[in-house]
């Protein structure tokens, strides 16, 4: 069996290339900082895996268009298959996939869940039909509906009530601007591990709310009654329980980080690269710090600009000299938003993208 630094790679996601993978666990794997590099997209081979439950059984990606999808809280409420969407339009747009707690591991304080450092992120290319459209073919939104819905398709044991795990996320409706439901990931049918047949994809949304096997569709009054909307998914000071009224994992904050080099680095010119997001606006630039944030250089983008919700590798060329270096990186986003050196510490570790936290030390001999 494939073998990644720690544990083996679980048998639904045997076919990712494990060198690039930490196995946190069975359900959590993580993108190696190192394996990012200057990746305008992230491979599926490489992309992240966050599951709540496990993954549903290969069956429901045998015959992909025949997959259907409840469609609710629209004037005409029925169901919709894949290859009815498919007749519908089709839309591809790239933006990142990112895990909530991704950068977690930085807090200092003791949080539970999974320790990502900053692979629980990858920048994806999704196509399938804009919300909107499926949407309009029912009838469209009732009045009143003010959330967007999607419910997972695992099956919930027996005796469970489906609020306590069941995955099913409410977003603002105007997220509908740019959801879409998607059935292919980098151009290839969407894998089972990442939500195949079909996925609800929020762009500039965090991943939670980018639920995978998507088995109804709400245009809905109220948020899920369920858990993971209710109570889990929101920022709170730490120590405190998880409620309603704190704020839930919705829109990504600008964001960036090194990818190399990491460790060691030999002296003369260096190349020092990163991706960075601008979150739910594009790029305004990037800048990177050798001297841990005393002084910063406007460093380059690399590639297209694939949008505001894509990711961009960035550069800066520079010496070295001798010595450890701190590296960091600094996004500005096109909102005007500028990365935070440090993001208040929060119960679960949501949400971080300070930009001392995501520095490296590099030491240049
Ligand atoms: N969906 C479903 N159905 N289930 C689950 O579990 N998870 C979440 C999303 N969706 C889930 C879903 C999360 S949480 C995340 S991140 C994401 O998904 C991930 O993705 P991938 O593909 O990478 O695995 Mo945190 O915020």
């Amino acid at each position: 069996m494939a073998q990644s630094d720690g544990e083996p790679l679980p048998d639904y996601v045997a076919w990712k290339d494990a060198e690039d993978m930490i196995v946190h666990s069975k359900q959590t794997l993580e993108t190696k900082r190192a394996a990012q590099g200057s990746e305008l997209i992230t491979p599926s081979t490489e992309l992240y895996i966050r599951n709540n439950l496990p993954a549903p059984p290969d069956e429901i990606v045998a015959d992909r268009d025949a997959w259907e999808v409840e469609i609710d809280g629209v004037a005409n409420p029925g169901k919709m298959t894949v290859g009815e969407m498919k007749t519908l339009a089709v839309e591809t747009v790239v933006c990142v996939l990112q895990c909530s707690g991704n950068g977690r591991a930085f807090f200092d304080h003791e949080t539970s869940g999974s320790q990502w450092s900053v692979g629980a992120a990858g920048n994806v290319v999704w196509t399938g039909v804009p919300v909107r459209a499926v949407i309009d073919a029912m009838g469209g939104a009732n009045a009143g509906a003010v959330f967007l819905t999607g419910t997972g398709g695992e099956e919930i044991p027996e005796g469970l009530p489906p609020e306590t795990i069941q995955v099913e996320r409410s977003v603002p409706k105007a997220a509908m601007d740019q959801a879409i439901l998607a059935w292919e990931m980098n151009g290839e049918p969407l894998p089972l591990a990442h939500g195949g047949p079909l996925r609800l994809v929020i762009p500039g949304y965090y991943g939670v709310n980018n639920v995978k096997y998507l088995k109804r569709l709400a245009m809905t009054a109220e948020e899920s009654p369920n858990k993971i909307q209710q109570t889990s998914y929101r920022v709170r000071p730490v120590g405190v329980k998880g409620d309603p009224s704190q704020p839930s994992m919705y829109e990504m904050a600008v964001k960036s980080w090194i990818t190399g080099p990491l460790m060691d680095a030999a002296t003369g010119k260096v190349q020092v690269h990163g991706v960075a997001m601008g979150g739910v606006s594009g790029l305004d630039k990037i800048e990177v710090s050798t001297d841990g944030g005393q002084n910063w250089a406007e460093a380059q983008f690399l590639g297209p600009d694939l949008g505001p919700y894509a990711w961009r590798p960035f550069v800066l060329i520079t010496e070295l000299s001798e010595g450890t270096h701190m590296l960091a990186s600094r996004a500005t986003n096109e909102a005007g938003v500028t990365q935070p050196e440090f993001f208040p510490p929060n119960e679960r570790g949501y949400g971080n993208n300070g930009w001392r936290a995501h520095a490296v030390d590099v030491t240049v001999s």
